[in-house]
């Protein structure tokens, strides 16, 4: 059975509307794959240590049967294609491809771990992925998404439109 899976994309180097179209083709060109929504590219200050350029981020669905581990391995391989290097912990990158939801799977495993530990606490993901699953709760806890949202005092995420979408071969 086809398992619904949410996806967080982001870049803050070079063309960062092209790398995040590009993401997104990749992912929708998978086998036993296809597209089912897709956010805005929200324009994001960056969290975390290091300074850097802002993020363009969005959040995506799809319908996959592909196994969680594949589908885990084909991000990385599409971020890798596009120039994606792990030099920093935490710094500036091309192309970031996170499996934030696979289902309703809790996975702990070392490459893998479902629900993304640190989704529900970003609102660089909470925003994007409440534009278009508004009615979604994490697994685990049952709150909805939503309220994380709500109770993060929100630091701003301006939406700068939409995304192209990937041509349907
Ligand atoms: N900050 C923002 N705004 N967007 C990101 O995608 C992002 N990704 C990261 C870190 C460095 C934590 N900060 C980010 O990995």
């Amino acid at each position: 059975m086809p398992e619904r899976a949410y996806i967080a994309i982001g870049s803050n180097l070079g063309d960062r509307r092209a790398y995040l179209e590009a993401g997104l083709g990749e992912v929708a060109a998978l086998p036993s794959t296809h597209l089912v929504a897709v956010s805005c590219a929200y324009e994001t200050r960056p969290l975390g240590p290091i300074d850097q350029p802002d993020f363009l981020n969005a959040v995506f669905a799809i319908e996959t049967s592909l196994a969680p581990d594949p589908l885990l391995a084909a991000l990385l391989a599409a971020e890798k294609k596009h120039q994606r290097q792990r030099r920093i912990h935490w710094g500036p990158r091309t192309l970031d491809l996170d499996l934030l939801l696979y289902g309703k799977r809790v996975v702990e495993s070392a490459d893998l771990t479902l629900p993304h530990p640190h989704m529900h606490e970003r609102s660089f993901v909470l925003v994007p992925l409440c534009e278009i699953a508004p009615r979604l709760s994490h697994p685990v806890t049952g709150r909805p998404f939503a309220a994380y949202l709500a109770a993060l005092n929100c630091r701003e995420a301006k939406a700068t439109g939409p995304l192209a979408l990937p041509a349907i071969p």
